[in-house]
């Protein structure tokens, strides 16, 4: 494949680079950020920005996502560390764990590793993991999810409703939280059915113990929607967008 060996040069040449998300919490009267979400980029010698839509299938398929995974967490901890020590603020970090790091038996020890030599608390640690790492093969995937309990992380089943999980498989899974895809915010408020299924959604999800995340917030009467139906969280566009992490600290300072 081309694009194995772009990639495999691509690590070596260090063209790879973290963009974080915020996420934010609904609880009070202006919305404060609570997370920041790690997102891999690749800026090829060329100086384009690669969409990790568009390289993460073929690391994932070649195991490539192994060593970029890895990177990717140590990375990632590194600049939450610095921002957590700076600021003096619980931010946490939200980290997309790919099906096959997932199934990487060394990976709760590392992350583990990660925690103690930042001394950071692994409740502000959340794994992003998709529908198809944990119900693809179920019995190895719920013990997996239990030694991440057993660390103290919080688990997170991301771009939920587009795949073929179900709110009533959750019920016996170790979870924390819920990142509800952003395929049902499209027509959201004005589609007054799509309204209704994402907030059934939030009502379930609520009853099961789990926190919600909706993504894909680009307009104020999306944000107004969801808070009048007491959403925990929220994520996208108009809050904010990917950014350099020089870019949350700001943040930080209007939350508090
Ligand atoms: O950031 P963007 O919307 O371009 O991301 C596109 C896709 O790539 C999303 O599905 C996202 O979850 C995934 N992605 C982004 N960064 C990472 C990462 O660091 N690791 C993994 N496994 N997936 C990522
Ligand atoms: O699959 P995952 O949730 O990890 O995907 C994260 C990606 O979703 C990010 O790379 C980001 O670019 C994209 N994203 C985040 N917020 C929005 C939004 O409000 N609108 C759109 N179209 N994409 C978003
Ligand atoms: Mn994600
Ligand atoms: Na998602």
């Amino acid at each position: 494949f081309k694009l194995d060996v772009q990639l495999r040069k691509a690590i070596k040449k260090q063209e790879f680079f973290l963009q974080f998300q915020p996420i934010f919490s609904l609880g009070k009267q202006q919305p404060v950020i609570c997370n920041i979400e790690a997102l891999i980029r690749w800026k090829t010698n060329k100086g384009e920005v690669v969409s990790p839509a568009e390289f993460i299938p073929y690391a994932e398929q070649s195991g490539l996502i192994l060593p970029m995974g890895e990177w990717i967490i140590a990375e990632a901890f590194k600049h939450w560390a610095k921002l957590v020590k700076d600021s003096g603020h619980e931010v946490g970090l939200s980290i997309n764990i790919s099906p096959r790091q997932f199934r990487d038996h060394s990976l709760p020890l590392r992350i583990a590793g990660q925690l103690q030599r930042y001394h950071l608390p692994a409740r502000l640690l959340t794994l992003e993991i998709t529908e198809s790492a944990v119900f693809e093969h179920e019995e190895q995937a719920l013990e997996t999810l239990k030694q991440f309990k057993a660390i103290g992380v919080r688990l997170s089943l991301d771009d939920f409703g587009v795949g073929n999980s179900s709110l009533f498989k959750l019920k016996h899974l170790p979870l924390d939280e819920l990142k509800i895809d952003r395929a049902f915010m499209i027509d959201v408020p004005e589609s007054s059915a799509d309204s209704e299924i994402v907030s059934t959604i939030i009502k379930t999800a609520g009853i099961l113990g789990l926190s919600v995340v909706v993504e894909g917030i680009e307009t104020e009467a999306q944000l107004e929607f969801l808070r009048k139906i007491g959403c925990d969280c929220i994520q996208g566009f108009l809050l904010g967008r990917p950014m350099d992490i020089q870019g949350i600290p700001p943040l930080l300072v209007a939350a508090k």
